[in-house]
């Protein structure tokens, strides 16, 4: 069965309070594992509160126990260190907002498709982070003149053969005063979801990197080449054309977010009168912060500068507005594009990534200006009941809904099975090509 989403209630505990998980606040993409990603409406608040802010897992949510929880950091270190959280506490508080993106937000909108989950606008949202700075517990282990960079390991297990999700960053970015082991978000102990009882801030990088339930620090003289550094969360060197693959040689991790922006108001073939309106919108990019948006209501032609609202901090987003008075009926496209401090701005066009990263491409809406006649509704896509070979291959690991939002190829597909029984998913042999034809019939390429 599929789930209905107004159905969906579910009760996120932290610590002693239970937050239901309404589904007017979040788009499930995933319920098992949890992959939850904010609506539009979410960017109307400069701080995302907790209940709002998307979740990203690979696999299921640890229940960490507070009291027995220990940090390791070991490593090219000259004292090994065994902390409790008490002990972590007792180091300066550091406290800071910052957004939090996921490399792989705005997914969905790649052409040709690409798969995994098919993110749009809403995997990131800006918090307000606190704990201790990382290079303070790099200092207590006495980090060595060899360090070249910091691993981070979480409590979260794999699911079946799937690599273990390990990652490391730069020692320079690690010894930066701004990268954390943060036990708060937006003043209250972090939730389970978001990474209970530490996770690592490195503000302005993709999210890949922030590990959530940290359990393991190690300090390296050596890059890492575990499956979620050597293969995931890579950028092409130079951009190549959209679906071309590249060679592993020639890809480079994803660190730094980039300019972006998003518009919230009006929404995307909207109704409006002739009569004064506001488009509204936030925007945010990696270390350098914002330095405009400027919005166009004719298709890209002119733009303008929008009001950058008051609220700000270094890595935060930037709530932003502009006034437009629609000169006559008609059917416009408005646009916005962020600038940096650094000059980087949004481009017409997207860079090619093959696994859907880091999209910010300027967005566009469509609005209908002093036209009363109603568009045609997007009609909801029907999903089918899966086969029982589909359930029992697919489904003891991830919910439906993780491979009904996707729409591959014949040999995108194969390659998802396959690394699936390369990670234990049971596929008979018999049944492999009638799965692929399932999931080709009903969730086959968009053109
Ligand atoms: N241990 C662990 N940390 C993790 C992940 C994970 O699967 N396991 N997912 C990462 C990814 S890809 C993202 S985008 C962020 C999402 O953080 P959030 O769920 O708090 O929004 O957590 C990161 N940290
Ligand atoms: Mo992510």
């Amino acid at each position: 069965m599929y789930w209905n989403r107004r159905s969906i209630l579910r009760v996120i505990s932290s610590g002693a309070s239970l937050l239901p998980l309404r589904a007017a606040d979040m788009i499930i993409r995933s319920m098992r594992p949890e992959d939850f990603e904010m609506p539009l409406d979410g960017f109307s608040t400069w701080i995302t509160p907790v209940g709002r802010f998307f979740v990203r897992t690979h696999v299921y949510t640890p229940n960490v126990d507070a009291a027995s929880w220990q940090l390791r950091v070991e490593g090219e270190v000259t004292s090994p260190l065994s902390l409790g959280l008490a002990d972590l506490r007792a180091l300066p508080r550091a406290e800071f907002v910052s957004v939090l993106e996921c490399a792989g937000n705005g997914r969905g909108f790649y052409d040709p498709a690409v798969a995994g989950l098919q993110w749009r606008y809403g995997s990131v949202g800006n918090a307000r982070w606190a704990g201790v700075r990382l290079i303070d517990v790099l200092k207590k282990a006495g980090y060595s003149a060899s360090a070249r960079e910091v691993l981070f390991n979480g409590a979260d297990v794999p699911i079946g053969a799937m690599p273990d999700f390990v990652r490391a960053i730069p020692l320079a970015k690690a010894v930066h005063p701004d990268t954390l082991l943060a036990y708060e978000m937006n003043g209250q102990p972090l939730t389970p979801s978001h990474g209970f009882p530490i996770r690592v801030i490195v503000p302005g990088w993709a999210g890949d990197n922030w590990v959530k339930w940290l359990t393991n620090i190690e300090v390296r003289d050596k890059e890492f080449d575990g499956f979620f550094m050597k293969t995931a969360y890579r950028h092409p060197v130079r951009s190549i054309a959209p679906g071309a693959t590249v060679d592993p040689a020639d890809m480079t991790p994803v660190t730094l977010l980039r300019p972006k922006s998003v518009i919230v108001s009006p929404v995307e073939r909207q109704s409006l009168t002739e009569s004064a309106t506001t488009i509204r919108g936030a925007a945010w990019s990696g270390e350098s912060p914002v330095k405009r948006v400027e919005v166009s209501v004719d298709s890209g032609r002119k733009w303008r500068p929008a009001k950058l609202g008051g609220e700000q901090a270094k890595y935060g987003w930037r709530l932003w507005e502009a006034d437009w008075v629609p000169p006559a009926r008609g059917s416009y496209v408005i646009m916005s594009r962020a600038t940096d401090e650094a000059g980087d701005t949004q481009p017409l066009v997207q860079d090619w990534n093959p696994s859907g990263y880091l999209w910010n491409v300027v967005p566009q809406v469509r609005v209908e200006v002093g036209n009363s006649a109603s568009l045609p509704a997007e009609v909801a896509a029907s999903v089918p009941e899966l086969p029982p070979t589909v359930k029992t291959t697919c489904i003891g690991c991830h919910a439906e809904d993780m491979i009904a939002g996707q729409r591959l190829s014949r040999v995108q597909w194969e390659r998802e099975l396959d690394k699936m029984t390369r990670w234990g998913a049971p596929v008979a042999p018999d049944n492999r090509e009638t799965i692929i034809e399932f999931l080709l019939s009903h969730f086959g390429p968009r053109h």
